[in-house]
């Protein structure tokens, strides 16, 4: 028998422009996971289009538990990304109350980028994100997010490796094992870090910078890096699986002439993926 490890994915389904479900199905599918979706929203295109459609998802969420709940699904892990309101964050604890005894619970709090909020996020939802990460096991935040987490302001003159180690640490206090911080930007490179609070462990993996923020590169990373500890890597290795990743990712966008709104360019590469989990 061949098992397979389930993974309930909780974030928006936008129909282009590549984010959320539409990286984290392909990318877990070729990991070998299977991907359940309970999708949060339904959009057009991701927030950073003008006119985009937005259909808020939470009363079918909430009949979509219900009825998983009935059936009593087991699921390997809670992967959660784009929340659309504020009352889907108490939806995503109530899931992980009843789902998460023995599943790795991955919040990917998805807030904003470059300094700047999401348009759909609002302050208190932003505060409420805090109530999540608590419950994590990993947490995968950008520079941004993980300063609206620890109530810091975003350090536009860049952030030095002791901070950002410091800004690690706090971010498990209240919670997680694990905490990632990704996307920071030193000496023309792009740092992802990482802290493992039961070993004290740091790591870091970087690439060089080779453009302006894609959009959808943290969801990249966060989707390859759930398929990697769901595969039994280590962090460590899980860390650099999703940094060279989203590397190899944005170099083949910026080779394939795509314009940049359409998004990550990464379905010939998601043999790659498959690929790595031969040891
Ligand atoms: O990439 C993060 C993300 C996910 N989902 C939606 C978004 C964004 C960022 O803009 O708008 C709908």
């Amino acid at each position: 028998m061949i098992s397979i490890k389930r993974v309930a994915a909780i974030q928006d389904l936008s129909g282009y422009g590549k984010c959320s479900l539409s990286i984290a199905i392909p990318v877990l599918s070729s990991m070998n996971i299977e991907v359940c979706p309970l999708p949060t929203a339904v959009l057009s295109t991701h927030t950073g289009f003008t006119g985009f459609n937005f259909l808020d998802l939470s009363d079918s969420m909430k009949k979509t538990i219900e009825h998983w709940k009935r059936l009593r699904v087991n699921f390997s892990c809670i992967y959660s990304g784009f929340l659309g309101s504020e009352k889907q964050i108490d939806l995503v604890l109530n899931f992980i109350a009843f789902f998460g005894a023995k599943a790795i619970k991955l919040i990917d709090p998805v807030m904003g980028d470059n300094g700047r909020v999401y348009r759909t996020y609002t302050k208190s939802m932003c505060q409420s994100m805090k109530k999540l990460i608590a419950v994590a096991d990993i947490i995968t935040p950008n520079l941004t997010e993980a300063a609206i987490l620890l109530d810091e302001n975003y350090p536009k003159e860049g952030i030095s490796e002791q901070q950002v180690n410091s800004w690690l640490r706090r971010l498990c206090e209240n919670g997680p094992r694990y905490s990632v911080i990704t996307g920071v930007e030193n000496g023309g490179y792009i740092y992802n870090y990482a802290y493992d609070k039961i070993i004290g462990s740091y790591f870091s993996n970087k690439t060089k910078k080779i453009t302006i923020n894609l959009s959808g590169t943290g969801d990249l990373f966060a989707s390859v890096l759930c398929g990697a500890v769901l595969n039994d890597f280590p962090l460590s290795v899980a860390l650099e699986i999703s940094t060279n990743f989203v590397y190899s990712t944005i170099l083949n966008t910026l080779k394939s002439g795509s314009k940049i709104n359409d998004g990550l360019q990464f379905e010939h590469l998601l043999h790659i993926l498959g690929a790595n989990l031969i040891k």
